[in-house]
C-alpha cells in the first residue's frame, strides 16, 4: 500500500522535489531517483509532482524516463520570490495571497498583531484595491504587482510622506534594472510612462501626534495588463510595462528587483541619506513644468518648481509667488 504522505512534512518534501527538478531543469529525473533521494514512495513522488503541476509548474512525465521541469509559472509564490532575494529587511518575511481585498489592509492587520518590520504581502489579485482618498485601484489577476510593506521607522508623523518618495524612487530603479525603461515620478505618489499612469503608491500610518506606530507602503504596478483589459475609465490614461515594451515582463524577477531597491533605499533613508535620495527622485520627476493642482476642491494651473528638503512640493503661481504644497493632487498638463 502506498505510504501516506503526512500533511505536516509534505510541503517541505515538495520543496525538495521542486529543488531537485530545478537543478536538473530540462533533463528527466527518474521517479526512482526522486523517491530514493527523498526517502518517499513512488506514489508520494507522483502526488508531489501532481501538486506542483496544479500550482502551475510545467512538468512533463514520461514512462521509463521520469519527470522533467519545463517551465516555472510567473506567480508570486514565496519560494520563487524569496529564492536568491538576499535583502536585509524588506521581504525577509513574505506572505502571498491569490486573492485579497487590499494588501494594505492585510499588512495593517498583521502590524496590529505585532508583525515585524520589512514584512511584505503580495497578491495576484485585489478585489478592493485602494488609492488615496477612498479612490479605487484596478488590480486584475496575474497581470500586476500589488503588494505592501510594513515599516516601523522612528519618525514623526509629518516625516512619513518622505517614505512615499523613497518607495517611488526604489520602484523606478527596480523597473529600470529589469526592463531598461526609465519611468517618471509625479509628486507625491505616481509612476508614469509616456504620459500615462503606470503605478501608484498608497502610504498609510498608525500614529499618535508625536509617535509613529507603523507605516504601510502599498505599491501598485501595471506589469502585463493588456490593452483590452482596461476598464473604460482608465483607457488612454493608464499604461502597463507590457504595453510599453511590447513583451511580457516576468513579474517575479521584477518584484525581486524592486524589493532589493526598496531594501537599499530604506537602509539609506534610515542612515540619514534622505537628501541624496531626494536628489535621485528629482532627476526622474516632473519638475520645472506646468501642472494643474487641486487643493481644497479648487483646481489651478501652476508650475511645479521643486521639492524642498522635506519632500514637499514647491509651486509657482501666475503671479510668480512660490508656495509649499503639503498634500494635494497634481495633474500633468498634456501636450
Ligand atoms: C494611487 O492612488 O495611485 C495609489 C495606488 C496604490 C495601489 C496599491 S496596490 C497594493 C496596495 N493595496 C491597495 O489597496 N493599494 C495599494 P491615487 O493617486 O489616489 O490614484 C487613484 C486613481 O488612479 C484612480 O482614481 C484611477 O483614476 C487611477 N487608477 C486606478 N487603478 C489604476 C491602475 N491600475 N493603473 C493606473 N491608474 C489607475
Amino acid at each position: 500500500m502506498a505510504k501516506k504522505v503526512h500533511g505536516e512534512e509534505s510541503p517541505s518534501i515538495r520543496e525538495e522535489v521542486l529543488r531537485l527538478l530545478k537543478k536538473e531543469k530540462g533533463r528527466f529525473v527518474s521517479g526512482e531517483e526522486i523517491s530514493a533521494d527523498m526517502g518517499i514512495s513512488r506514489t508520494a513522488v507522483w502526488k508531489h509532482i501532481q501538486a506542483l503541476r496544479e500550482e502551475g509548474y510545467d512538468i512533463i512525465s514520461l514512462p521509463r524516463q521520469g519527470h522533467q521541469l519545463v517551465a516555472v509559472p510567473d506567480r508570486l509564490y514565496p519560494r520563487e520570490v524569496k529564492e536568491g532575494l538576499a535583502t536585509a529587511v524588506i521581504g525577509r518575511r513574505y506572505h502571498y495571497y491569490p486573492v485579497v481585498d487590499s494588501t494594505n489592509a492585510v499588512v495593517r492587520k498583521l502590524a496590529a498583531e505585532g508583525e515585524e518590520e520589512g514584512t511584505v504581502v503580495a497578491a495576484e489579485e485585489q478585489t478592493g484595491g485602494r488609492g488615496r482618498l477612498g479612490r479605487s485601484w484596478f488590480s486584475p489577476p496575474g497581470s500586476g504587482l500589488w503588494f505592501s510593506l510594513l515599516l516601523r521607522p522612528a519618525l514623526l508623523p509629518r516625516e512619513v510622506p518622505r517614505l512615499t518618495l523613497v518607495a517611488g524612487l526604489a520602484t523606478a530603479k527596480g523597473i529600470a534594472k529589469t526592463t531598461g525603461l526609465e519611468v517618471r515620478l509625479k509628486w507625491p505618489n505616481d509612476l508614469y510612462l509616456d504620459g500615462r499612469k503606470l503605478g501608484g503608491i498608497l502610504t498609510e500610518m498608525e500614529a499618535e501626534l508625536d509617535r509613529v506606530h507603523f507605516v504601510v507602503v502599498g505599491i501598485g504596478l501595471n506589469v502585463n495588463v493588456g490593452e483590452e483589459e482596461w476598464p473604460p475609465s482608465l483607457r488612454g490614461t493608464a499604461i502597463s510595462l507590457r504595453e510599453a515594451c511590447g513583451r511580457e515582463i516576468p513579474r517575479v524577477s521584477l518584484l525581486q528587483a524592486i524589493l532589493r531597491e526598496l531594501d537599499d533605499c530604506y537602509r539609506r533613508f534610515l542612515a540619514g541619506e534622505f537628501p541624496a535620495l531626494l536628489q535621485e527622485w528629482r532627476q526622474r520627476a516632473y519638475l520645472r513644468c506646468p501642472v494643474f493642482i487641486t487643493l481644497g476642491g479648487e483646481k489651478r494651473r501652476v508650475e511645479a518648481v521643486d521639492v524642498d528638503e522635506e519632500g514637499m512640493l514647491l509651486v509657482r503661481n501666475e503671479d510668480g509667488e512660490i508656495s509649499r504644497v503639503v498634500a494635494g493632487d497634481v495633474e500633468l498638463v498634456q501636450g
